[in-house]
């Protein structure tokens, strides 16, 4: 068996079925090798950024991995923004990376580069293979490394000659590790500080904001009086209908430390301290008051909700009682607002649905109002880096065939990954893209206010202004293949969303926002 094919039978063997990709010369013998291997799913996307979203959206969604195929180092390199957010999220992802034949290196050829270094920031796992018979080994390491836990970017670089050389049999499967609960010592302190009396909180970040952590937090939030915080930027959110509210971190750090303040003991279960975005003149970075104690319940590779079962038990609290938000009314002859766009995405998401959010400025008041929403899984931005909401859409698509996928875009992220349309509309993916055009980069005049940089300038404003020329959404979908509307008032907006929820398949309904 040559050395592509035993690295997908590899994968296959590993439970990895799905590679996104965007292939080059190096790559040619595995885009070959899915002919005879059609277990494994090829996915093309058009730029590599698209690839790494969709993988993390994909392991998000799964908690397993996808594979990518990127063309050697500049290949990787369009791959990094998202590969950087998969990171913060801690999504496993196994991204494979062709590099030129070992005989052909040497001569510093156009498509040379150090693929290591472009790879090493973003990657927990990096190996070059050494040797076509170590390609079976190599990928079930992959895998293993990208599993964690915690889950991670695992980055195997595969030069060409490896790929057509005899490679032997597959590897084995990785075993599948399992996630380590907290000891006894780490129990008995969290369950001390929350019998001390003192100001105590819990913060969420992980696995922890699924359910079933979710419902062990309420145990014991009704046990204790502490206060359940989410990490404002942990991969995934169960929210809605049948599960406990949580309340998130504020995004500015003003509002956090208000939020905070009070906050003697704060109990860590998969988050670390909570930190601002970014820092700000005279504006101090970490969130909580500086006096507050960490106890760490469970660190970013454990057991989080099985910890928090753990401690409920411990303090001997029975199951909690779920109150849900009430459903958000459908706004009524209003002005199209973020807010009125969360009140009509909330009210008619259908349960099960997944709804990537990159609605920036936006982001809030619609967050606000999916709390009354049905049961829904809600994956944000991770790292900071934008251009990976259609991406990551994507992948929770390809993850979770059966379930509304609603993206949520602000004008001006939804730029850098747009050629995800076209992977929606060639896959008939179930995606419904709203696009909130409110044709500026808006959140950066509240920036440009905090940050001290003074007042917006005619020439600075160019660098904000989105409306010269402005982007046509609907052409620019349709010429992707999405079927595409313009919504202009809150009740064009539930009609068109309605229609989109409703049918299958891939639809742009661009919101134009006040
Ligand atoms: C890859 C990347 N480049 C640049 C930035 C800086 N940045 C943050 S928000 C933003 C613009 C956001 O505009 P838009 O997406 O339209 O959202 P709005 O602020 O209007 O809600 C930019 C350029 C970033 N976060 N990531």
């Amino acid at each position: 068996m040559i050395g592509a094919e035993c690295l997908l039978r590899t994968l296959l063997a590993n439970q990895v079925d799905l590679c996104l990709m965007n292939p080059g010369t190096s790559e040619m013998q595995f885009v070959s090798a899915l002919d005879r291997v059609p277990e494994m799913r090829g996915v093309l996307c058009l730029f590599e950024g698209v690839c790494s979203g969709a993988a993390d959206g994909y392991a998000r969604m799964t908690g397993k991995p996808a594979a990518t195929l990127l063309h050697l180092g500049p290949g990787l390199a369009n791959a990094l923004s998202n590969l950087h957010n998969a990171r913060k999220a801690f999504s496993p992802v196994v991204n494979i990376v062709g590099e030129h034949s070992t005989a052909h290196l040497q001569h510093d050829a156009p498509l040379t580069a150090d693929i290591e270094a472009f790879a090493r920031p973003v990657s927990g796992w990096v190996r070059t293979l050494e040797r076509a018979g170590a390609m079976g080994e190599a990928a079930s390491a992959a895998v293993a490394a990208a599993l964690g836990p915690p889950g991670r970017v695992a980055t195997l670089i595969v030069p060409a000659d490896f790929s057509w050389s005899e490679a032997g049999e597959p590897g084995l499967p990785a075993p599948q590790p399992a996630k380590s609960l907290p000891d006894d010592e780490q129990l008995r302190v969290a369950a001390n500080a929350l019998r001390s009396g003192q100001p105590a909180g819990l913060l969420l970040g992980g696995a922890t904001l699924q359910a079933r952590g979710l419902v062990a937090a309420e145990r014991v939030r009704t046990a204790t009086g502490a206060r359940i915080l989410a990490h404002r930027y942990a991969a995934r959110t169960t929210r809605g209908a049948g599960v406990p509210f949580i309340e998130r971190i504020p995004y500015f750090p003003e509002s956090a430390q208000a939020l905070l303040a009070g906050f003697e003991r704060l109990i860590l279960v998969e988050a670390k301290p909570p930190v601002s975005f970014f820092g700000y003149p005279g504006i101090r970075s970490t969130l909580a008051p500086e006096n507050c104690v960490f106890d760490i319940l469970a660190s970013e590779g454990q057991d989080g909700a099985g910890a928090l079962e753990q401690l409920a038990d411990e303090l001997a609290v029975p199951p909690a009682e779920i109150v849900s938000a009430p459903r958000p009314e459908l706004p009524n002859g209003e002005p199209l607002t973020a807010a009125t766009v969360g009140r009509t995405v909330g009210a008619l998401l259908p349960e099960g649905a997944i709804v990537a959010d990159e609605a920036v400025s936006s982001s809030e008041p619609i967050w606000t109002h999916l709390a009354g929403a049905a049961m829904y899984d809600h994956l944000p931005v991770t790292g900071g880096l934008i251009g990976q909401g259609l991406a990551v859409a994507v992948g929770a698509a390809l993850a979770c065939p059966f379930r509304k996928v609603v993206a949520l875009e602000a004008d001006g992220s939804a730029m850098y990954t747009l050629q995800a349309l076209w992977t929606m509309a060639r896959e008939r993916l179930d995606v419904t893209v709203v696009i909130l055009a409110n044709r500026r980069y808006r959140i950066l005049d509240i920036e440009m206010q905090r940050t001290g940089a003074g007042a917006v300038g005619p020439r600075a404003e160019e660098m904000i202004d989105l409306t010269d020329p402005e982007f046509d959404w609907i052409k620019l979908a349709r010429g992707f293949g999405v079927e595409a509307v313009r919504a202009t008032t809150a009740n064009e907006f539930i009609r068109e969303f309605r229609a989109a929820i409703q049918e299958r398949g891939s639809r742009l309904i661009e919101a134009v926002i006040a």
